[in-house]
């Protein structure tokens, strides 16, 4: 075994040379990451020792793509095309050996593997399509070749992470090692490859998937059509479209020099950089302080539920599958039996979708126990109660404070709880917290996690850390009641009420937020509180109105707004940082994620602009307009709200 420094070793096992990079967190295919990969190689195909080479990652991941902090950065060498194409061109049987996720990049580099063997728990995809990106590594030209255009399509635009075994069967992998045996099965796989003595094969080579009379002429055009709504606003999947399209239509080298253009141009895009900048606001929400990663002291192994609401319900479904063990208390016992058969429903639905399997669901209920007396919760480390009667819900934490353990972490659900009143009537404050887990229209992640100036730092850690186990997004607040999501857009809410009382049609602003990006369920969502009956109105192409004002500024009278109430957040703390208002905004509300949210969009038209433009409108409609202290403050000193 040689190690060739701190991120690369190489070791010779019987003609095997094995490469391992590892490069934490997940072996993102920095510049270093680069270099190693070039230099082992070389070695390895210089080495006459070697007869094959296998590819593997140390830590945690198969190599999870790109540096995407690197895209803002002038390019080093070698350039990752440069790496693949030494690979791709490697004279002896290359193989990569997967584990974790291998995704974007990390996937490319192993499509110009000569073979891809994969842990069973391993996953494979190409997510470039939710950076605003498409795989810029050969991905669009040799996943066509491999699976055929229309799937390519689909995994593409998408951008989905593909399991192992679902990998083998679409044939983006070729084997897969016994989990825990990954690399002793992947030297076995050599062996066999070399005992067959078949000539090495590329994918670039291979042209059967994309001959012409291998799908339908009318693919692209279909697709395109079928995924207009999904597509609508994004830049990357009409790019990624075109990519693909050229896998089947120009020899594979000039696919190649169509992807690079292509990638360029989105990687160069405004919407590029928004997404990728939400990429990073996402994970920056789960720190409370600093660098210092969510890490509860307090581990959460086993949840109480109180309340057998539809919330309480997926919560708990949630954490079972999520390997805690749940008891979920529905102190009405008539409502028990509500529990048990909201239960018993939502997983005969899972299976009947085909989203689980019965042996899943037989092993998740295990993890369920259903009961009506509360003193079974002694054991529970956290504890939500999703009562929606706020006396009861007071009642109920009181009643858990006396008889759960002293650190029990109690959590109230909602945004309108008061979450300090509820903290201070307990004997043992500290460990309140409130939990708004928001039922946005499409995936409900975002979780708020509220605390008092009681609450401790261990308190609101394990909540986070628990939110993020379930695989929800947490975002830390203040404890003020609408937390941050309805604060800021009860502020949209309140000035379209306004604006349609002088005369706008509904429709016209339906119509304007629909343009900017919002997606028509999230207008639902928001105009449910702002527009009253939705349906009462003409359809959003309604563009006649009384009052004289034209569509830009109606647009920015409802969404600066968004923007300085969630400046007032930041002055009185009621968030941590501009990004995660943002992160709230699009998980909650659905501000498209190309915009890069409320505070990411304010810092593109610019913060001088927003502060003139809120003066115009607080001179025309009033004090709701007056702007923050905070941005006026940033106009001042010539600061962003999420640029560094
Ligand atoms: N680059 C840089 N940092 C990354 C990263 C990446 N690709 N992926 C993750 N990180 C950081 C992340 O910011 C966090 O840092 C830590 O790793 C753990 O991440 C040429 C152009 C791999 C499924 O889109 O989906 O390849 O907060 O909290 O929940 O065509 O990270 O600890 O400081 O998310 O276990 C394509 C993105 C890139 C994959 C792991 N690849 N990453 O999830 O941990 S573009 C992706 C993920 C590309 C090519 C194109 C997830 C994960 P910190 P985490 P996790």
């Amino acid at each position: 075994m040689s190690n060739k420094g701190e991120i690369s070793s190489i070791a010779v096992e019987d003609g095997v040379g094995v490469l391992t990079i590892d490069s934490p967190p997940v072996n993102a295919l920095g510049v270093a990451v680069r270099r190693a990969l070039d230099e082992g190689i070389r070695e390895m195909v210089q080495d006459t020792s070697v007869d094959a080479i296998i590819l593997l990652c140390g830590g945690r991941t198969f190599f999870a793509g790109a540096d995407i902090s690197e895209f803002g950065k002038a390019p080093q060498v070698p350039l990752l095309p440069a790496v693949l194409e030494k690979i791709e061109n490697c004279p002896k049987p290359l193989i990569a050996a997967m584990h974790g996720t291998a995704l974007g990049g990390g996937y490319e580099l192993a499509l110009t593997c000569h073979y891809r063997i994969a842990a069973p728990s391993a996953k494979v995809g190409l997510p470039e399509v939710k950076l605003g990106l498409l795989p810029g590594a050969g991905g669009t030209q040799r996943l066509p070749r491999l699976v055929g255009p229309a799937m390519a399509l689909d995994l593409i635009v998408k951008g989905d992470q593909v399991p192992a075994v679902q990998a083998l069967q679409l044939g983006m992998i070729d084997a897969i090692a016994r989990e825990g045996q990954l690399r002793e099965d992947a030297i076995a796989y050599a062996r066999a490859i070399l005992a067959e003595g078949v000539p090495l094969r590329r994918i670039r080579d291979r042209n059967e998937k994309i001959a012409p009379d291998s799908f339908p002429a009318d693919l692209f055009d279909t697709f395109r059509a079928a995924n207009a709504a999904s597509m609508r606003g994004f830049k990357a999947p009409g790019h990624i479209v075109q990519a693909i399209g050229a896998s089947v239509r120009v020899p594979f080298d000039d696919g190649l020099l169509r992807e690079r253009a292509l990638f360029q141009e989105l990687r160069a895009s405004r919407e590029s950089a928004a997404q990728r900048y939400y990429f990073f606001a996402e994970r920056e929400a789960a720190k409370i302080a600093g660098n210092q990663k969510v890490s509860g002291p307090v581990p959460i192994t086993s949840v109480g539920i109180v309340g057998g609401t539809a919330m309480g319900i997926d919560i708990a479904m949630a954490a079972a599958d999520a390997g805690l063990a749940v008891t979920v208390i529905d102190i009405d016992t008539a409502a028990g039996g509500r529990a048990r058969r909201s239960i018993a429903d939502a997983y005969a639905a899972a299976v009947h979708d085909g989203r689980m399997t019965a042996e899943e669901v037989a092993r998740l209920q295990d993890r369920i126990a259903l009961a009506d007396d509360p003193a079974l919760l002694s054991a529970s480390d956290l504890i939500v109660e999703f009562d929606e009667d706020p006396a009861e819900k007071q009642r109920i934490i009181r009643r858990l404070d006396a008889i759960v353990r002293t650190d029990t972490i109690l959590a109230t659900s909602g945004n309108t709880i008061d979450v300090e009143g509820m903290a201070v009537s307990c004997s043992r404050p500290e460990r309140v917290v409130g939990m708004h887990f928001c039922a946005s229209a499409d995936a409900p992640r975002l979780v708020e996690a509220a605390r008092c100036a009681v609450t401790s730092p261990e308190a609101i850690a394990s909540a986070m850390h628990f939110v993020r186990r379930i695989g929800r997004v947490a975002v830390l607040t203040g404890p003020r009641r609408g937390f941050i999501a309805n604060r800021i857009m009860s502020a949209m809410a309140t000035q379209a009420r306004a604006a349609i009382a002088e005369g706008s049609p509904p429709g016209l602003l339906e119509a304007l937020l629909y343009d900017y990006g919002f997606p028509a369920d999230h207008i639902q969502q928001i105009s449910g509180t702002a527009f009253g009956d939705f349906d009462q109105y003409s359809t959003a192409t309604d563009r006649t109105r009384q009052a004289p004002v034209d569509d830009e500024e109606l647009l920015e009278r409802l969404l600066l707004p968004v923007v300085n109430e969630g400046a007032k957040l930041l002055e009185e703390k009621g968030a941590t940082r501009a990004s995660d208002i943002d992160v709230v905004a699009i998980l909650g509300y659905g501000w498209p994620v190309y915009r890069g949210g409320p505070m990411f969009w304010a810092d593109e038209i610019g913060l001088p602009r927003v502060l003139s433009t809120l003066n115009e409108l607080r001179a025309r409609h009033g004090e709701a307009f007056r702007p923050s202290a905070l941005l006026e403050e940033k106009v001042a000193l010539g600061a962003s709200f999420t640029r560094g």
